[in-house]
């Protein structure tokens, strides 16, 4: 096999001539990327051979469609926190993958594309050539902050650095780079390797930290609220709420964050209820969305801003402070300025108030059956990945998490059938943690497909497929709130143990919390491929009284 040109043998470096895919596989690597999620096509053959020749530099691994190698990116960097690639056939290919694209923004997640693009000079004339889409740079920058295209070989060093850059700076997100057909080939003499842009951080703003310190030190009910901005904060908001004995809420995107064993974290329900109470709220890489869409606001209540993002915290009503950039040093700031602090324990008072709330949770016995099988199994590093399903509600409000990174949930996209092929990214980087993921009937089947890619690449995730024949969330809402005018919500099924197995995948059945526990414990023993659970299950009761509720402060 022909490795890697040896730089040394070259007798000259001007003769050592560079294609644009070389340097851009090249760039990547030197920025630490070791995996590209990819579904190949004619648009991308130079690229391709290109991954081939990088050798181990690299690997590739291919998929079944193209929303999976998307969704395996996001899986990879939602629990790495490092930027991931995928690469895609334009047209077709990229919108695909949209949907996991439009996640990823959604959920600040720096995911690299490599969309391909027809001929050069055809771009844009319409003349009809294989995957021409119209604009499609146009479209792409409706779905991303940062979008270019390499035009020539001694561009994409220098793009692909921007390009992580701009995952990296300010709000995080995903990213695209596209590349005409007959570029990805065309070569030119090497260009120097580009070294990674740093990432720029704003200044603190000691006016604003002072201003928080003020606040919090005074407040006589504080809350922190925790969305998935704070997920690389753990330490600090965890030694934050400590401090201020402060309510930590978490609720999709920030669980983990506050280790669930502490009384004071909290997710939606009594989080409500401390909103109710508070006096300064502490919002840390959040949108406060349920705050101040649903639960209301007052002049009674100081809200103060950490975002990384300069344009969050005026969205919906001005802050009494907003510190802006990566909320671990800033939070560390705060806690300097907040040191020697005594506030009284409300460890007490938070152990009863769980209690009571648990009491009124306990309504949801058919989900927390299933959800105390998987936490007593699931290690506590393992991650748990979630859907758009009863038990993935659920799950949100009850499944005790223990560590950051370790609770994958879509946020405000909550698409159906984000969760397995997200759940196979993230079990492929990080093979050290069992992964788990969870779905209904309806979801799975949006990227079941990917079992194959699963078997293929020897990926180790397992999933459990909650079967009750139906799209059960709007069955329910058709019974509950249309006169049981029931349509398009019963769902006709394969035999997903014969259709586990057929892939080549472990698969059993489970029909109750029991079975499922020992079929996880063998799911999780096996290391070498992925494990299909099915539990056949039958209506749940309603989460949506402990999710969408009603005002508990301002008038409307
Ligand atoms: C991309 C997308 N399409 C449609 C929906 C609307 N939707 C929300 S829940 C649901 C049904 C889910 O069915 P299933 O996965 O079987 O879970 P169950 O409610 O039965 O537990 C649908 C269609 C959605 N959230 N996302
Ligand atoms: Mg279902």
């Amino acid at each position: 096999m022909t490795k890697p040109t040896q730089r040394k043998e070259a007798p000259s470096r001007a003769r050592v001539r560079t294609t644009t895919a070389e340097a851009t596989v090249a760039a990547l690597v030197a920025h630490g990327i070791d995996t590209i999620y990819a579904l190949p096509g004619v648009h991308n053959d130079s690229l391709f051979d290109a991954l081939f020749r990088a050798g181990e530099r690299i690997r590739t691994i291919h998929t079944r469609h193209e929303q999976g190698a998307a969704y395996m990116a996001l899986g990879a960097a939602l629990v790495t926190a490092k930027p991931q690639v995928y690469a895609v056939v334009p047209g077709p290919g990229l919108l695909n993958s949209a949907a996991a694209l439009l996640t990823a923004y959604g959920m600040n997640a720096p995911v690299l594309a490599l969309i391909g693009q027809i001929a050069q000079s055809a771009i844009g004339r319409g003349l009809g050539h294989l995957h021409e889409i119209r604009d499609q740079r146009g479209i792409i920058e409706r779905l991303v902050d940062f979008c270019a295209r390499i035009r020539e070989p001694n561009e994409a060093a220098g793009l692909v650095a921007q390009a992580v850059q701009a995952m990296r700076t300010g709000r995080p997100g995903p990213a695209v780079l596209e590349c005409a057909m007959d570029v990805w080939g065309r070569s030119a003499p090497a260009a120097a390797v580009v070294q990674p842009l740093p990432a720029s951080q704003p200044a603190l703003d000691e006016d604003a930290i002072g201003e928080a310190a003020k606040r919090l030190a005074a407040a006589k009910r504080p809350l922190i609220v925790a969305g998935g901005g704070a997920q690389g904060a753990s330490a600090e908001v965890t030694e934050l709420s400590g401090l201020l004995q402060a309510p930590v809420l978490a609720y999709r995107r920030g669980r983990g964050v506050l280790d669930s064993r502490d009384p004071l974290s909290v997710t939606l329900p009594l989080g409500r209820e401390l909103w109710g109470e508070a006096d300064v709220v502490l919002a840390v890489g959040t949108r406060l969305f349920h705050g101040f869409t649903q639960w209301g606001i007052d002049p009674g209540l100081a809200i103060i801003r950490v975002d990384a993002d300069p344009e969050e915290p005026e969205r919906f009503a001005p802050p009494a402070a907003a510190l802006i950039g990566d909320a671990g040093p800033i939070l560390s700031r705060l806690l300097d300025a907040l040191s020697g602090l005594d506030r009284p324990s409300r460890r007490a008072e938070m152990e009863d108030r769980q209690v009571q709330m648990s009491r009124r949770l306990a309504k949801l016995a058919p989900q927390i059956g299933f959800l105390d099988a998987i936490r007593a199994e699931l290690p506590e590093d393992g991650i748990f990945v979630d859907e758009v399903t009863q038990i993935g509600f659920a799950a949100r409000l009850l499944l005790p998490v223990y560590r950051p990174r370790t609770f994958l949930s879509p946020g405000y996209q909550d698409n159906l059938g984000w969760g397995f092929a997200t759940a196979l990214g993230a079990q492929h980087a990080r093979p050290d943690v069992p992964v788990l993921s969870i779905s209904g009937d309806g979801g799975f089947l949006f990227t079941s497909n990917e079992l194959a890619t699963a078997v293929r690449h020897r990926i180790p995730l397992t999933c459990v497929v909650f079967n009750d024949g139906a799209f059960g969330n709007v069955r329910r809402i058709q019974e509950e709130q249309y006169g049981n005018r029931m349509i398009a919500n019963d769902l006709a099924n394969p035999d997903f143990v014969r259709y586990g197995e057929s892939f080549g995948a472990e698969a059993e059945r489970a029909h109750n919390p029991q079975e499922l526990r020992s079929a996880l414990r063998r799911a999780f023993k096996r290391r070498d491929g992925p494990t299909l659970i099915e539990v056949p299950v039958g209506p749940m009761p309603s989460p949506w009284e402990f999710i969408h509720m009603p005002r508990v402060r301002g008038s409307s």
